[in-house]
């Protein structure tokens, strides 16, 4: 008789952990150490917390013999990233107070704040709540922040959609009272057994899972980066339902070809009732056949590429009790943010503003940060995230607008990105010196490789032109740099491959043009290819597109395909 395979660790944490309570609160109590018991580092992620450490001083603590400088990373869910001037104004204070005085926005449309000691998260957490925003399941084996196009100008649509995002998200956040017990002093309830996760159940998902609703021709949400999504079908200004993408994700490993990012398949269409309904019984296929042993294999999308999207279909369908309709036609243009002013028809205005890297702070030369709070003090709309870690002003209102646009040229927002198409068009992740897998430098970096790109871009001609190009410091891919026409991957301390072919729409996969290659060099290997590109391209002819017709690498069609096909000299 063959042994049953043993689940992952995790597993037995979750199932012991009396609905995600562990001894967290004990942890917090104690006053004799900056990090919480190893359990916990798993428990609290469905918080909304991380336990880090600052890398950039590791070394130096360990010399001295210390403890390694603990603190914690939080991460505020924004569903559809619709936050209020106000909660942008808290945000900022308890940046300030609380964490290292910078906002991060990130690719889902998500505040972090870094560098929050132990001895202030459960405060900060509170505070959070306090003005109606929360933590819990922005990270974990759960669903997390739901994210959806924030287009403020078609402003139907956007509402509509915006309602879902909403909707699916208070529906699968979970329902265990263990974030109120611990953050917010809820009342303490005896019995496990009296509550109850009608969705997750006692051990919650196999792994994360990831929910985007777009609305085309706008792919800002990158679906295929998303464990589900809900392509909005509009039809004479009206959302008459919305085709369901499953099975999409980035991370991957280096060296291990059975790990790959993935495109996600178009399975069928549902009617905006129905859109909740699709989004629980999908959580359940995945709850219920996803893979609880190894980890790293157990995504939706090995789920679906191990079985097929047929089989998930008809897996779904028998869950939901019905049949989906046939997929829609619709057409994704880009996966960019539309910067600068736009007038809405309803006398309202909305302003995109380029945040190199997300990350919202002052610098000598940059006020920022105290711009977006002068601005949040006389702001009547609201702000919203995108999922290209940019900030739009919206729904500013004419009495407001004059003062807002002072402040937006006084503070030199107005000038923010314009150097080139592809700073513009840039997604950098955190990397070092908070994240614990970084293999490289990541946002602190890519803004000087843009700068020299930039003198090439110059040269060439084509400063002005959109070329998407992300970089992250590993592969598990949060800047979803296997989407970009240009991606950075860090690969080793100072070395990174190099993937060129990405869809301008987020439509495809990239390939390993370059493994390993030194970060001083990567301009270098860039520039023939830029100048070909400026000398050689078709009309319109989109950069990623151009390098797989030029020979540079081969197109990636879907997932495993995507460690297919690379030329040996990418080895070289
Ligand atoms: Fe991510 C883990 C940051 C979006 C794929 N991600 C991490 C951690 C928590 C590192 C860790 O596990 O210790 C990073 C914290 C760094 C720090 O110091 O803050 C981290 N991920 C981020 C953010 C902040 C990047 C950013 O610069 O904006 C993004 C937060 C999003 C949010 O608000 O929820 C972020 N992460 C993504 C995305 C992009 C997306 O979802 O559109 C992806 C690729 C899509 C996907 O999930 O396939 C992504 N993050 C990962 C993975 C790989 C997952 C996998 O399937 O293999 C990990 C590692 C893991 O889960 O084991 C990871
Ligand atoms: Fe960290 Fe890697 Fe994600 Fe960058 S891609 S934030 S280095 S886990």
């Amino acid at each position: 008789m063959s042994e049953e395979p043993k689940l992952h660790p995790n597993e037995g944490i979750k199932t012991r952990s009396n609905y995600l309570r562990g001894t967290i609160a004990e942890g917090l109590a104690d006053l004799s150490t900056g990090q919480l018991a190893t359990d916990d580092l798993q428990l609290i992620k469905f918080h909304g917390s991380y336990q880090q450490d600052d890398r950039d001083i590791r070394a130096e603590r360990r010399a001295k013999k210390l403890e390694k400088a603990y603190s914690f990373m939080i991460r505020i869910r924004v569903p559809g990233g619709v936050a209020t001037p106000k909660q942008w104004l808290e945000t900022d204070r308890m940046a300030h107070q609380y964490a290292n005085g910078t906002i991060k926005l990130t690719t889902r449309q998500a505040f972090q704040f870094h560098g929050i000691i132990k001895t202030n998260l459960k405060q900060t957490i509170k505070e959070i709540n306090e003005v109606a925003m929360d933590t819990i399941a922005a990270c974990g084996d759960v669903n997390r922040n739901v994210m959806c196009n924030p287009n403020p100008f078609q402003s139907q649509v956007h509402a509509d959609v915006l309602k879902l995002s909403q909707d699916i998200s208070d529906h699968l956040t979970p329902a265990t009272r263990a974030y109120h017990e611990i953050w917010l002093d809820g009342e303490k309830i005896e019995s496990s057994e009296e509550e109850v996760e009608p969705i997750y159940g006692k051990t919650y998902l196999p792994r994360k899972f990831k929910i985007a609703v777009a609305v085309p021709p706008s792919n800002d949400v990158d679906i295929h980066a998303n464990d589900l999504s809900f392509i909005a079908i509009v039809e004479n200004g009206q959302i008459i339902g919305y085709n369901i993408a499953v099975g999409g994700g980035m991370g991957m490993t280096h060296g291990a070809d059975d790990t790959f990012p993935r495109i996600a398949d178009i399975i069928g269409f549902c009617t905006p009732e129905q859109a909740v309904d699709v989004a629980e019984k999908v959580v359940m296929v995945q709850r219920d056949n996803g893979n609880r042993v190894e980890r790293k294999h157990a995504r939706l999308k090995y789920t679906i590429n191990d079985r097929s999207a047929e089989w998930f279909l008809a897996e779904l369908n028998k869950y939901l009790g019905y049949d989906l309709q046939p997929v829609r036609d619709y057409t994704f243009e880009t996966n960019g943010d539309r910067f600068g002013w736009v007038y809405g028809a309803d006398g309202r205005s909305h302003y995109t503003l380029f945040v190199q890297g997300g990350r919202v702070l002052d610098t000598p030369d940059y006020k920022l940060m105290t711009a977006l709070r002068e601005i949040a003090k006389v702001h009547d709309g609201d702000f919203r995230l995108t999922a290209n870690q940019n900030l739009i002003i919206a729904n500013i209102s004419s009495w407001s607008r004059a003062e807002i646009e002072r402040l937006i040229k006084h503070y030199g927002l107005d000038k923010a990105g314009l150097e080139s198409g592809l700073r513009r068009s840039s997604i950098a992740c955190v990397a070092l010196p908070t994240c614990s897998l970084a293999l490289t430098e990541a946002e602190r970096y890519l803004p000087t490789v843009i700068t020299e790109l930039e003198e090439v871009l110059e040269e060439a001609g084509i400063r002005h032109d959109d070329i998407v190009i992300r970089m992250t410091g590993c592969p598990n891919g949060c800047g979803r740099p296997f989407l970009a026409e240009i991606g950075f991957v860090g690969r080793a301390p100072g070395k990174y491959n190099v993937y060129l072919g990405g869809g301008f729409a987020g439509d495809r996969l990239s390939k390993l043009y370059r493994e390993a290659h030194p970060e001083d060099q990567l301009v270098e290997l860039l520039t023939p290819i830029i100048k070909d590109y400026a000398a050689n391209r078709e009309e319109g002819e989109k950069f990623g597109n151009f390098v797989i017709r030029a020979g540079y690498v081969e197109a990636t069609t879907n997932g495993p395909d995507f460690h297919l096909n690379i030329k040996p000299d990418a080895f070289a």
